[in-house]
């Protein structure tokens, strides 16, 4: 039997992607206990951390005329233009305060290009620049990545995707995670995850 090192990956779950936040994702806050549980129980942990500039490309206040959660084209496809969020250095961008981010071994801050937004921990949405977060999971021995954290149906779903790309085995605990639902994303995300090998899990 070949032998198989799990990785845990908490992405993005931070202030602004939880109730009163800025990009707020319906009961975000209520994964914190369950991801609380699941940092003790792996032996390798990473946090990822959404970290914009103000000037990012992907918020609608930097495109006049634009509605947040409109689309636009951005040189490498179609982006979401999203209110703005996760500004590095505000409260909104610090992780939940009930997370115990002393448990984590890494974390690895994403999206601070401002003409290129990443929703993947491993590739920026142009689909070609790294995070470098291969590479560190790599080092590390892990060969299998179970996922947790905001949103199931953007930075959850793209980061598990690119997992099996890139040949890690993948899960997704679906009750560990809580989504943002912009116009059946999130049935798209299922769909996609599914027809992709990844194991969706409560
Ligand atoms: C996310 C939209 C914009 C996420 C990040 O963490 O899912 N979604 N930035
Ligand atoms: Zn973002």
């Amino acid at each position: 039997m070949p032998h198989t090192t799990q990785a845990l990956i908490v992405i993005d779950l931070q202030n602004d992607f939880c109730p009163g936040g800025a990009l707020a994702v319906a009961g975000g806050d209520e994964i914190v206990p369950r991801v609380n549980a699941l940092l003790g129980a792996f032996p390798i942990r990473v946090l990822t951390q959404d970290w914009h500039p103000a000037t990012h490309a992907s918020f609608a206040e930097n495109h006049p005329g634009a509605a947040p959660f409109s689309s636009t084209e951005m040189p490498y496809g179609p982006q979401v233009l999203w209110p703005a969020h996760c500004v590095q250095g505000t409260p909104g961008a610090a992780f939940h305060p009930g997370l115990h981010t002393d448990r984590a071994d890494l974390t690895l801050r994403k999206g601070f290009r401002p003409a290129i937004d990443s929703y993947s921990a491993f590739f920026e949405n142009d689909r070609t620049t790294a995070t470098g977060l291969a590479g560190y999971l790599r080092e590390r021995g892990a060969t299998h990545l179970t996922f947790a954290g905001l949103a199931t149906d953007f930075c959850v779903a793209w980061s598990a995707l690119d997992a099996v790309r890139l040949g890690f085995g993948a899960t997704v605990l679906m009750g560990a995670c809580r989504a943002i639902d912009l116009n059946g994303s999130l049935a798209q995300a299922r769909t996609e995850l599914r027809a992709a090998g990844v194991t969706l899990e409560s």
